[in-house]
C-alpha cells in the first residue's frame, strides 16, 4: 500500500512538470514583413494573454498592434492557412494581440473601452473591426481568428498562439508628424516671445 502511495505520487509530480514544461513552450510558425516591421506567429498549447504578452517582450518586440484595415489583413492573410492559423472556428486557433480592456473589471461590451500596449491610438478602425457580438465581456485580452477571419474577439481565457510585432513604435510617418509639432510648437512660442 505505501509502496502503492509512493508510486502514484511520482508519478503526480511528473505530471505536474510534464503539462508545466509543455504548458509554457511556444513554437514558432511563421513570420511575414509590413511597412518595416516583422510579425511573428508563436502557437502554444494553451497561453494566457498576460503570459503571451511576457513572452512578446522576451522576445525583443511586443504583442502585435494592428491599428489599420490594411496592417491588419497584411498580416491575416499572411498567416491564414498554413499549420496553425486556419480559418476555423474555435478558441484553440486564436492569436492573442496587444489589445486590452481598459474596464476596470477587465469586462466589457464596449468596443470603445480597448487601448494598445504601445500606447498607440485605439482606432476608429479598432473600434469596428469586432466579430459578431463581441466584445460580449470575456474580456482581459484582444484575440484574432476567433471566427476564421480577420475579426476581433475578446478573450479571457487559454487560447492557441499569439502575434509578435517587432519595429519602432510610433512608426516612422508618426514620428516625423509629431516633431513636425513639436518645431511648430516652438517657433511658435519664438515669435510670441521674441526670441
Ligand atoms: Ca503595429
Ligand atoms: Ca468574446
Amino acid at each position: 500500500m505505501k509502496k502503492l502511495l509512493i508510486t502514484t505520487g511520482a508519478i503526480a509530480i511528473c505530471g505536474i512538470v510534464a503539462s508545466g514544461i509543455n504548458a509554457s513552450a511556444a513554437t514558432f510558425v511563421a513570420s511575414t514583413t509590413y511597412n518595416g516591421h516583422t510579425y511573428e506567429l508563436w502557437a502554444s498549447r494553451a497561453i494566457l494573454w498576460a503570459d503571451a504578452k511576457a513572452e512578446a517582450i522576451a522576445q525583443g518586440g511586443y504583442l502585435a498592434t494592428l491599428t489599420t484595415l490594411q496592417e491588419t489583413l497584411a498580416v491575416y492573410d499572411s498567416f491564414i492557412g498554413d499549420d496553425f492559423f486556419t480559418a476555423n472556428d474555435g478558441p484553440q486557433y486564436q492569436a492573442w494581440l496587444g489589445g486590452y480592456t481598459t474596464a476596470p473589471n477587465q469586462t466589457t461590451r464596449d468596443p470603445t473601452a480597448w487601448a494598445w500596449v504601445t500606447g498607440e491610438a485605439w482606432s476608429a478602425f479598432d473600434i469596428s473591426n469586432f466579430g459578431p457580438g463581441e466584445p460580449n465581456g470575456d474580456s482581459t485580452g484582444l484575440t484574432i481568428n476567433r471566427y476564421g477571419t480577420p475579426q476581433w474577439n475578446d478573450e479571457g481565457g487559454l487560447v492557441g498562439g499569439y502575434i509578435v510585432e517587432k519595429g519602432a513604435v510610433p512608426d516612422s510617418g508618426s514620428s516625423v508628424a509629431l516633431l513636425g509639432g513639436v518645431f511648430a510648437t516652438v517657433a511658435l512660442l519664438r515669435r510670441r516671445f521674441g526670441r
